[in-house]
């Protein structure tokens, strides 16, 4: 892997579909890094870089479309390594896909849970709080110099995916990576308000719809709230402006299940769950068809309106909530 990146002229990056700030920050930053070592970086996204994520600045192409791919291929002889960052199974990888592969070598970097390894080298390690971390680990590696931007987009990349160092998979060395950027030129509060004091007015006016739907049941242990298909047109907002809200009911006092239902188009209800402590809401979301981790997981029901599926939830988890108090 590390020679593989080391003697590579021209270099493809692309992460998963729908990039999350692990996606774009470590694909922005390592691009940086890249360039920096005199390498051709070419980095290809499905959709221009989302507004939330446009203060990210980088070293390197981007680009939005396959042909333009194809095109720096051809212009290099086709003598190319390709790398997908951040992306669990090939099937995120959406349309690129198909193109990265014949791109050799093709690298897969990555730290989700039964990452496959379909890469030509494959580094996978689950217990990393975030791609970019591993980016960071893999510039020391190569003796690479990392800019201010660069730094920028590892720090965003763990500050996301470790939902600002509060998951599990927060490590000491985590924070040593932090610091390190830090002292790259990192300013967290500049970074932190980039991310989170930047909500758009209809996104908090849904946030307010949705969370006048709260309703706790089981003795305060579970906590659903739910968004209709109005909501989401009265406010001007899309299912992706949800993102997060589960966490207000997962944060109530007591509360050891919260559920959010999402009424969609297409007369399918989607349920993200959370847990908190021992419970097992993956084997909930099995009972109907889904699935997920312990923590968090989630299921679809076709044919049936929120209120069919909240009562159906309820009846699933009162043996649950209500037999052992541990
Ligand atoms: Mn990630």
């Amino acid at each position: 892997m590390l020679q593989a990146i080391a003697t590579a002229g021209n270099v493809v990056l692309a992460t998963h579909i729908r990039p999350d700030g692990d996606a774009l920050g470590s694909l922005l930053g390592f691009s940086s890094i890249l360039a920096g070592m005199g390498k051709r970086v070419l980095c290809y996204l499905d959709e221009p870089i989302p507004e939330k994520f446009s203060f990210l600045s980088h070293d390197g192409q981007l680009v939005t479309d396959l042909e333009e791919v194809a095109a720096f291929a051809r212009e290099h002889n086709n003598d190319i390594t390709s790398i997908c960052l951040d992306c669990g199974d090939f099937q995120r990888l959406g349309k690129c896909g198909a193109v990265m592969q014949t791109m050799r070598p093709f690298l897969v970097i990555d730290h989700h849970q039964g990452n496959s390894g379909f890469g030509d080298f494959s580094w996978i390690e689950p217990h990393r709080s975030s791609t970019g971390e591993m980016i960071y680990d893999l510039a020391l590696q190569l003796g690479a110099a990392i800019s201010k931007e660069a730094a920028n987009g590892l720090y965003t990349a763990i500050l996301t995916d470790t939902g600002s160092f509060q998951y599990n998979s927060t490590s000491r060395h985590t924070f040593e990576v932090a610091g390190d950027l830090v002292d790259l030129g990192v300013q967290p509060a500049a970074i932190a308000s980039a991310l989170y004091d930047n909500v758009p007015l209809v996104r908090v006016q849904l946030m307010q719809q949705v969370l006048a739907t709260l309703e706790l049941f089981l003795e305060g242990q579970l906590a659903i709230i739910r968004v209709s298909r109005e909501m989401l047109q009265a406010t001007g907002t899309t299912y992706e402006d949800c993102e997060g809200l589960v966490n207000f009911p997962r944060s109530v006092y007591g509360v050891r299940v919260a559920a959010f239902l999402k009424e969609g188009n297409d007369g399918v209800v989607t349920v993200s769950l959370r847990a908190k402590g021992n419970c097992d809401v993956a084997a909930t979301a099995a009972k109907f068809g889904g699935g997920g981790h312990r923590n968090a997981a989630g299921f679809r029901v076709s044919g049936k309106n929120l209120m069919w599926v909240r009562d159906q939830l309820i009846a699933v988890l009162t043996p649950c909530l209500l037999s052992d108090n541990g």
